[in-house]
């Protein structure tokens, strides 16, 4: 049993059914750092609110103190502090690939996890009932029914928030079915996306897609589609060095229709549009996408870390391979845009 009271470990406030917390989870433990996960419920609410800047998880409490908050941020600062294994491969071009996936799976890749988990029936009643379950470990059957309502007409009422709608639901299943059959494509020949240890991509991916996977519509989908997804998603869970990274020229021939027909072609305008928006102070906004007219509310969380991911590519700017195929993907002008 793991000591919950551990204060010489790092200290991990979650949620299982929180893509970014799942994350951060796999993240500590192929570093081997010493942590404690506790779930974020009634009986760890008053520590979590000592250290919390913000009401989300994850949260990642140091040994020393400090309250580290925001998945991506998080795993930074632990590489800094514990470099090694490290996450990052040397070349600046896979670098910056795992930085550009590692941001599409976080905002464009929650989409598909949120949207399949709460538009159908079978898949609200799911989640909202684990979500009941592990809240109140003890509680009666009947107590966690009546929690589980309420928590699926609250996840219902937030899908509008990532864009999910009755008119982008099935731009939404499009591009899920069609990135899990890239990714199958691509894993079948490597145990993680760069090669054979795990880069920042990899755990990015793999907080939306485990969820998924457990939600049983988008989980039909990868088990009947995808085996070395699966595959991947189980290895994921513990993840290690297996080997080297690969080198991009034996990685494009199947990451490059990824980031071409998914980032440049679907996520770079929606956050290009969402950006706007919210410059313009926009309640809604609208862009065609993929041969229909995708709407929501903007969502402002996102045009920071598109901010940020536009920082590094300005700083790898020397690197003309990575320009080329940015430029040959379609890519490089919303990353290079001033915003
Ligand atoms: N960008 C943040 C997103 C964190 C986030 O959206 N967390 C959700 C759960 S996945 C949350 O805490 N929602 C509010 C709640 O559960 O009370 C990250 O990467 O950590």
């Amino acid at each position: 049993m793991q000591d919950v009271h551990r204060q010489d470990a790092y200290r991990l406030f979650g949620i299982e059914l929180s893509p970014y917390s799942v994350k951060v989870r796999a993240y500590l433990r192929f570093k081997q750092l010493p942590h404690v996960w506790l779930t974020r419920d009634a009986s760890t609410q008053a520590e979590f609110e000592r250290y919390a800047r913000l009401p989300l998880v994850p949260l990642v409490v140091s040994p020393a103190g400090d309250g580290l908050q925001d998945s991506t941020p998080i795993i930074e600062e632990l590489e800094r502090r514990h470099p090694e294994p490290s996450i990052r491969p040397e070349s600046q071009l896979t670098g910056f690939v795992s930085d550009l996936l590692e941001e599409f799976a976080d905002e464009w890749g929650n989409k598909w996890m949120f949207h399949y988990r709460w538009a159908r029936d079978v898949d609200q009643w799911s989640a909202a009932g684990r979500i009941a379950r592990i809240m109140q470990p003890t509680a009666s059957d009947e107590d966690v029914r009546v929690a589980a309502e309420r928590v699926r007409a609250r996840m219902i009422g937030r899908m509008g928030f990532v864009g999910s709608n009755e008119q982008t639901g099935p731009l939404i299943e499009r591009s899920f079915q069609q990135a899990i059959g890239l990714l199958e494509a691509h894993l079948e020949r490597r145990p993680y996306l760069l090669g054979a240890r795990p880069a920042l991509a990899d755990f990015g991916l793999f907080g939306e897609l485990y969820e998924a996977w457990t939600d049983p519509t988008a989980g039909a989908l990868i088990e009947a589609r995808a085996p070395a997804l699966l595959a991947w998603i189980q290895r994921m869970c513990f993840p290690d060095v297996e080997g080297p990274f690969e080198a991009w020229s034996d990685l494009r021939a199947t990451l490059l229709p990824l980031l071409r027909d998914q980032v440049a072609k679907l996520f770079l305008p929606w956050s290009a549009a969402n950006e706007q928006a919210i410059q313009q102070r926009s309640e809604r906004f609208e862009l065609p996408l993929d041969g229909s007219i995708w709407t929501q509310q903007p969502q402002k969380y996102h045009a920071k870390s598109l901010a940020v991911l536009r920082e590094k590519y300005a700083e790898c700017r020397k690197d003309v391979e990575l320009g080329e195929l940015m430029r040959a993907t379609g890519c490089h002008d919303v990353l290079a845009a001033r915003g």
